[in-house]
């Protein structure tokens, strides 16, 4: 045994935002334990080592520290039994440790061998964002961090959404957008990409775009609804700036406003108070919509 256990000890678990105190009772040894194996004064037996590659979901290759690979690719990941239910913790993993390829393979790879989209972006990278949300409240991931998670995650979206073909086309034009300086931007993303892939003309548009901008846009794209969304409570005064413009500009030929995002799930009556003519949590209520007004 090395440093390289001990090393790899120490960083599974920061990684996890386990305390010292916290692993040794899932791993129903003492806390003494743990600081040793950490500090490579004691080495585990056998049936503890599996025990602790089975809860951090690595190879006993890479608890060892003989390798740098989790798992490589779907095939492998499940020749080393990490199948969906498990993707979400193996693919963390790699992102805390900075490994973008690997955890580009493994989710790209799970869709090469066909799951569905939808499953990867709201029951895969949706899930394992809210976690790094979690550990960056904990303050075990740095905004550094999440910024990098953020641009890999974007990354992969984009890759699975050009491996999907387009199904039914209805040259119909939806805008989407962030209210104000809203920079959470991947549920939207996530929503419109599957609203691409289902044949809608979607016209991104990001965050901070100027309002009378946004009035330009409607008026040369002619969407038929607008998807705006926000996450941060704050931002929802610019959203309500933004709807009662294109209101005011295109009285009863507005496109339909949709509002969604993570700021409303505490926030009653949200087309009373902001003037949107829907709120949509997910992919679901926004198809509803659609099918109700006939789009
Ligand atoms: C990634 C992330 C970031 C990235 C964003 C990168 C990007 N391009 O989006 C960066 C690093 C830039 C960032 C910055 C900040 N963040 Co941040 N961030 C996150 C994190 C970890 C994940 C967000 C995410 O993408 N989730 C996954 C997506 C898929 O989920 P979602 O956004 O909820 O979207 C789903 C639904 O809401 C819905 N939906 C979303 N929009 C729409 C729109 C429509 C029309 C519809 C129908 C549905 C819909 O569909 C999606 C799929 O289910 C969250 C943690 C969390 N719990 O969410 C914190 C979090 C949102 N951030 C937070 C904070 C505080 C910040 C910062 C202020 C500080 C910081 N951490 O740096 C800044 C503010 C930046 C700004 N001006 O906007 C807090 C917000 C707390 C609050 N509610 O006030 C959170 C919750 C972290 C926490 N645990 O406290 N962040």
């Amino acid at each position: 045994m090395n440093n390289g256990f001990a090393n790899r000890m120490k960083e599974l678990r920061k990684n996890k935002g386990y305390t010292q105190k916290k692993l040794a009772s899932l791993l129903n040894i003492g806390q003494t334990t743990v600081a040793n194996y950490e500090q490579g004064t004691r080495v585990p037996d056998m049936e503890k080592l599996n025990k602790i590659a089975d809860l951090f979901e690595v190879t006993l290759d890479y608890l060892l520290g003989r390798s740098e690979e989790i798992a490589r690719s779907t095939k492998d990941a499940k020749s080393k039994g990490i199948d969906l239910k498990t993707a979400d913790k193996v693919y963390l993993n790699y992102l805390l440790q900075g490994d973008s390829e690997n955890a580009r393979k493994l989710i790209v790879g799970f869709h090469e061998d066909g799951v569905n989209i939808e499953y990867i972006f709201f029951n895969i990278l949706d899930k394992v964002l809210k976690e790094v949300g979690v550990l960056w409240e904990k303050g075990t991931v740095d905004v550094w961090k999440e910024h990098f998670i953020s641009e890999v995650t974007i990354d992969i979206m984009r890759e699975i959404k050009f491996r999907e073909k387009k199904k039914n086309i209805k040259s119909k034009s939806m805008i989407a957008l962030n209210a104000g300086a809203e920079l959470h931007n991947i549920g939207l993303r996530m929503i419109s990409d599957i609203l691409d892939i289902e044949g809608w003309n979607v016209i991104y548009l990001g965050c901070n775009v100027p309002v009378q901008s946004v009035v330009k846009a409607i008026n040369i794209e002619k969407p038929k609804f607008i998807a705006i969304s926000i996450t941060l409570e704050y931002h929802i005064d610019s959203a309500i700036y933004m709807i009662s413009a294109i209101k005011n500009h295109f009285g009863k030929n507005s496109p339909i406003i949709i509002l969604g995002g993570s700021a409303f799930s505490n926030y009653a009556k949200v087309c009373e108070k902001t003037g949107a003519d829907y709120y949509a949590r997910d992919i679901d209520d926004i198809r509803d919509i659609l099918k109700k007004n006939k789009l």
